[in-house]
């Protein structure tokens, strides 16, 4: 493992104003999608919208890494560019999905182990070959009464850690996702006590697994009211608790932090990044891996018509720029406007 070069690879993912594009929906999330839009998901389909997605003129400029799955990985643009080449060709490094998804946990209802493990080590020597230079691996913790358990919370990061260490040795830079899902009635504080045990789960199991935290890119949520609580937290609240969390909880060393959105809207990820990126000096670049925030007005705006081809691009390179400008603190909600 050469963690100079690892290091060096999650420093571009994440450099200043650069963030990640999540587009490594699995085949039943892309169809949920595509159903919201009436589209059909075939192969093709989902073939063009990901070109769409990808070929999006300027948007490198924002954008440092693209999540992809494993039938994206394996395509290729309409002029035969293998997909992971043209990425990689315009410095939005490919990355690769690996896990393969998050399945109920034995013995302890509402709680989800995920797996993909099992030959993981194979199928990172291929991911290589096909250019992907990270990887990323999603944990779900859900919110209830009773839960997440310790045991949930240690079975995850054990596997997150198994996860990271694999990646490493194949000189793949991990992205190590525990997602707090929001779902739910949960206040803003009950968000921050599972966000910061989640946290200390994965950095005790990254570090007896001898995981070198210089090259991971830890992908958290931010510490959020759930969508149905009584009363949901402001923005400047969200991005204070968040800050609080990351501070006490993630080591310096790590050298990006890029936030899922997990159902926030596009504008308010944009905005809570921007807020904590105004709140001084922080030890890691502080970023975005967006799936749904970054894709769903691209989503709509193409609505699975060609003729709406170009609308979709304007759509993605829109969001991209807005949270580029708030990887640097310099986003405002006016620029919504005319941001285009
Ligand atoms: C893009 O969606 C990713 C894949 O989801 P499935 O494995 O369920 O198909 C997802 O892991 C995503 O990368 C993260 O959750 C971040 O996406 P959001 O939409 O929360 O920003």
């Amino acid at each position: 493992m050469n963690v100079k070069e690892l290091n060096a690879v999650a420093k571009a993912m994440v450099g200043k104003g650069k963030g990640i594009l999540a587009a490594d929906e699995s085949s039943p999330t892309i169809k949920k999608r595509f159903d919201g839009i009436g589209a059909a998901s075939t192969e093709e389909n989902r073939r063009r919208y990901r070109e769409m997605l990808f070929t999006a003129k300027g948007a490198e400029a924002y954008i440092g890494g693209v999540i992809l799955y494993d039938e994206t990985i394996r395509q290729s643009t309409s002029k035969g560019v293998p997909f992971p080449k043209y990425l990689n060709d315009l410095g939005m490094i490919a990355g690769i999905k690996v896990d393969t998804g998050a399945k109920a946990l034995a013995g302890f209802p509402g709680e989800l182990i995920t797996e993909g493990l099992d030959g993981l080590r194979d199928r990172l020597k291929e991911y290589y070959g096909m250019g992907a230079r990270f990887a990323k691996w999603r944990a779900v913790i859900n919110i209830g009464k009773d839960i997440p358990s310790e045991f949930c919370l240690r079975a995850n990061a054990h596997a997150l850690a198994r996860y990271a260490a694999l990646c490493q040795e194949a000189q793949i830079v991990p992205i190590v996702e525990p997602e707090v899902i929001m779902d739910g009635d949960h206040s803003i504080g009950r968000c921050e006590e599972v966000t910061a045990a989640a946290l200390d789960a994965v950095f005790a199991e990254l570090q007896a697994h001898r995981v070198a935290l210089e090259g991971i890119v830890l992908k958290p949520n931010m510490v959020i009211s759930a969508t149905k609580a009584p009363k949901r937290a402001g923005p400047e609240e969200v991005a204070k608790a968040t800050l609080r969390c990351l501070k006490a909880h993630v080591p310096a060393e790590v050298p990006g932090i890029a936030f899922l959105s997990g159902g926030q809207t596009a504008e308010e990820a944009t905005l809570h990044l921007s807020l904590m990126n105004r709140m001084g000096k922080l030890p890691w670049e502080l970023s975005f891996s967006y799936g749904r925030a970054l894709q769903a007005p691209a989503l709509e705006a193409w609505h699975g018509k060609e003729g709406q081809f170009a609308a979709g691009q304007k759509a993605l390179y829109k969001r991209a720029k807005l949270n580029s400008l708030a990887h640097l603190g310099k986003y405002e909600s006016a620029m919504e406007a005319d941001a285009a």
